[in-house]
């Protein structure tokens, strides 16, 4: 059994955060997700529109999604590979190279990000529309 492992904020829910997880779950047989919290997000400096019970719902949603679990900072993912016997790690391309450091425990993959489509843009339209 190969077990996917990937992290996000899955703000807006949108195309390309589906493609990723679609396209993450193919690579195995199980998919887990770290979701940012709000907290993380803050140290991120990352605004959301949705907070992190509403983002986890709608993850909970996605049929590639086999778990969630918070990511809560930025060093937990060693322990998250290790705990949930992570075989890949797979993170968009915008990525690329943060995360090579986890190559000794799992393989690192990047995968190439959707274009012309981001929360940010999302959240620019839905601002205007207020
Ligand atoms: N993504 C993508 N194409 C886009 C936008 C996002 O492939 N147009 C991918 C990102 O590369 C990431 C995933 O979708 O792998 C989730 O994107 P975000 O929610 O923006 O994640 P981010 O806020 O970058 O948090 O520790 C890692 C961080 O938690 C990642």
């Amino acid at each position: 059994m190969t077990r996917i492992i990937t992290y996000g904020t899955f703000d807006t829910f949108h195309w390309a955060h589906m493609l990723l997880l679609q396209r993450a779950r193919a690579m195995g047989d199980w998919l887990g997700v770290g979701l940012s919290t709000d907290a993380f997000n803050a140290i991120k400096g990352k605004q959301t529109c949705l907070p992190y019970e509403q983002r986890k719902q709608i993850l909970s949603g996605v049929k590639y999604v086999d778990l969630i679990f918070p990511e809560n900072n930025w060093q937990q993912k060693r322990d998250d590979i290790l705990k949930y016997h992570a075989d890949i790690f797979v993170m968009g391309d915008d990525w690329r190279g943060k995360f090579d450091d986890l190559n000794d425990i799992c393989q690192v993959v990047y995968l190439p990000r959707t274009p012309d489509i981001c929360s940010t843009e999302i959240k620019k339209i839905l601002s205007k529309t207020k």
